[in-house]
């Protein structure tokens, strides 16, 4: 790759003052220093001597003698002046062999060799986007113009799904129903609401962001993000807001989607689309819980993904039924304005401690991440591998484990352990407490949740944890399990989403009858996630058994299935294909796989009840594979998983 003239420029500009740029450097983490370094020198020798001193991937987990560290800038310092006055090109990704050498010391441990070529995508040294899906051969206009994509939703994966179909130049129309972009993040305002996978991984890769303020950013942080993707992508002529599709019906004669869209107020019309891509999301329906006298009460209630901003909490008695991810921020949130706060906890969730959790990134990280060549990139691959795989083994059951009811293997026990000591610390010794708030269930059973003062808010004197079921809802409060009444002005439904039954209400109709009758009440199936024997043209992004429940991201996830699908697409328009259905035996197969490895992993275990099974115990949310495995069963499109009906398409 060419240093362009601005580049040359602005790396001499950066090393014009050496003990100016020493001193940034020493702002910057030590380990995407020492990886720039290494990679722009080919000199392995400093990442040898740091090795020792790397415990883990998060920067928390790195303990590098400062003598070392003022080694590493004077040759880092060495290394940009001679690119500066020679103005040769910054190499191009590393070669596999190095790679791997630099990813191993990075995290502390072998990083499979599977990883390396997800490891490349996600880096996207050359910045060409190799996730980008390109055609094989010429298109003509009069060909593309016989297709046209209608993607639901403009979330994250929505969005993800407009801008590749607009880069390929494939017709395409978004119905969004919410009047902005966003999806659950536009829509989840709740007090405490934040993301709890660090923004410089859960961001595209295809366009990272070097000036988050947060490593967990806050909702607003995140919709301002996604707001900048959608404005720069010039998505405007494409999308419909304030619309919102009912349903979806096959017409097999014409191979085409009839897809029926409800404008705001009220009226409908019918739009044709040859292929339909759901950017719905899995967590965007609100599960109201049916509690006795619910509609008694007389004060203000709302669910936490549908916040009342006009309600005033200061001072008010709040009761918050739900403790799960948003319910742990929320709480914390809340606590020190209101008068009282009374927590129903029907079962306690595990919470895990990050002290990068409120750290804000400091501005001489930001200066690193927008100035130093490549160090966004290698930042980006510590925080990929800190929240990614390395906890999936210890969520695999041992069948010789003595203590299977509560934990699934000795890692795991020890996870468990370092979880109660957490908690016992934070609860500052009331044991009484703790085992009010300590799951039964192994950890990770349910959502790992991130304990952002949690436990301390319990503790506070205006703070009450109930545990056990609501037994009924009065005009003026909430009664617990025991008869006792809890005063309430105000109730905060926490009690999370309608996970089961994904693209629900929209009826989806294909050549066997309607999606819910392929699915039932709650058991959605998909090959990969993404396709539905009897539902051609049709693409699920974040569809069934998709969700990570160990790590990653779920934007790495819907960046998987957007290229699947565009691999998928491309097929259809080369071949000027009318449709492509998935075949019923790879549907079965891989389902088969998928369920066969989730009765090796904690989410099936017996004690757990979770958002993840439906009422038979099957894991329809989430995902068993390691975030390289999805990656490569996603990178590639088999045309033989398909019945592709080669007729030409017709306009
Ligand atoms: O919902 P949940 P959530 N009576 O289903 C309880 C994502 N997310 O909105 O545990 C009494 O986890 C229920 O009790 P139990 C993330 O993927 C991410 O909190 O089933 N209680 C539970 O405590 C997350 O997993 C972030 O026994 C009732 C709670 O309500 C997903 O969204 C932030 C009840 C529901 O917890 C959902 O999280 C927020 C009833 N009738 C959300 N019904 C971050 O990234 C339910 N409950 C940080």
């Amino acid at each position: 790759m060419m240093t362009s003239h601005s580049d040359v420029a602005a790396l001499k500009d950066l090393v014009a003052e050496p003990h100016l740029l020493d001193a940034r450097l020493a702002q910057l983490d030590t380990v995407p220093l020492l990886l720039v370094y290494t990679h722009l020198s080919g000199d392995e020798s400093l990442l040898e001597r740091c090795r020792p001193y790397i415990k883990g991937a998060w920067s928390f987990e790195v303990d590098v003698p400062a003598d070392l560290q003022a080694e590493l800038r004077r040759k880092m310092i060495a290394v940009l002046t001679d690119y500066a006055e020679t103005g040769r090109a910054l190499p191009p990704a590393p070669e596999l062999e190095q790679l791997q050498r630099m990813c191993d010391a990075a995290v502390g441990q072998v990083v499979p060799a599977e990883y390396m070529p997800m490891v490349l995508e996600e880096l996207n040294f050359d910045g060409t986007d190799a996730k980008t899906v390109r055609w094989r051969k010429p298109i003509a206009n009069e060909t593309l113009a016989k297709y046209n994509v209608l993607v639901i939703g403009l979330g994250y994966s929505g969005l993800a799904m407009a801008i590749k179909l607009k880069e390929a130049g494939i017709p395409f129309t978004v119905v969004e129903k919410n009047d902005d972009v966003g999806g659950t993040w536009y829509e989840n305002t709740y007090p405490g609401v934040a993301v709890d996978t660090p923004n410089h991984f859960y961001s595209y890769s295809f366009r990272t962001e070097s000036n988050w303020d947060h490593y967990f950013a806050q909702g607003p942080e995140i919709i301002k993000y996604i707001r900048s993707v959608y404005h720069e992508a010039e998505l405007g002529e494409h999308v419909r807001f304030e619309e919102e599709v009912v349903s979806a019906i096959w017409d097999r004669h014409i191979a085409q989607w009839y897809v029926r869209i409800r404008r705001k107020d009220g009226s409908e019309y019918v739009h044709c689309a040859n292929v339909v891509v759901s950017g719905s999301g899995l967590l965007n329906r609100p599960s109201i819980p049916d509690i006795d006298g619910m509609q008694d009460f007389k004060g203000p209630m709302f669910h936490s993904a549908r916040w009342d901003h006009s309600v005033d909490l200061a001072g008010k008695r709040v009761v918050q039924i739900g403790t799960g991810a948003s319910g742990m921020q929320i709480a914390p949130s809340i606590a020190p304005k209101v008068g009282h706060l009374t927590v129903f906890q029907r079962s306690p969730h595990w919470a895990r401690k990050n002290p990068l959790l409120f750290a804000e990134v400091t501005d001489g990280v930001k200066w690193g991440l927008a100035n130093i060549p490549y160090y966004t990139k290698w930042y980006r691959f510590q925080l990929l591998y800190a929240t990614s795989d390395g906890v999936l083994p210890s969520l695999r059951k041992d069948p010789n484990w003595p203590e299977p009811e509560t934990s699934l293997n000795a890692a795991n026990k020890a996870i468990r352990e370092q979880l109660i000591e957490h908690m016992r610390s934070e609860l500052g010794g009331d044991e009484e407490l703790l085992a009010k708030v300590t799951p039964t269930f192994p950890p990770y059973g349910k959502r790992m949740l991130r304990d952002g003062n949690w436990f301390r808010t319990l503790t506070r004197d205006n703070v009450e944890l109930v545990t056990g079921p609501v037994a009924r809802i009065t005009a003026t409060g909430v009664v617990d399990k025991d008869g006792i009444k809890h005063p309430a002005d105000v109730i905060v439904l926490a009690t999370g989403f309608k996970a089961q039954a994904p693209l629900s209400p929209i009826e989806i109709i294909g050549t066997k009858g309607s999606i819910r009758d392929h699915w039932g009440e709650d058991n959605p199936r998909a090959y990969l996630g993404v396709t539905v024997p009897h539902f051609p043209n049709f693409f699920i992004l974040y569809g069934p058994n998709t969700n990570g429940g160990h790590g990653g991201s779920a934007v790495f996830n819907s960046e998987c299935q957007v290229r699947y699908t565009m691999l998928a697409i491309r097929e259809l328009i080369e071949r000027e294909a009318a449709s492509m259905d998935v075949r019923e035996e790879p549907f079965e197969a891989y389902n088969r796989l998928v369920d066969a490895e989730h009765a090796q992993l904690v989410w099936t275990h017996p004690g757990v009840k979770n958002w993840y099974r439906n009422k038979d115990g099957r894991v329809v949310t989430n995902s068993p594979w390691r975030l390289c495995h999805y990656r490569n069963l996603t990178a590639t499109f088999n045309p033989a998983d398909y019945d592709i009906e080669t007729a030409k398409v017709t306009a």
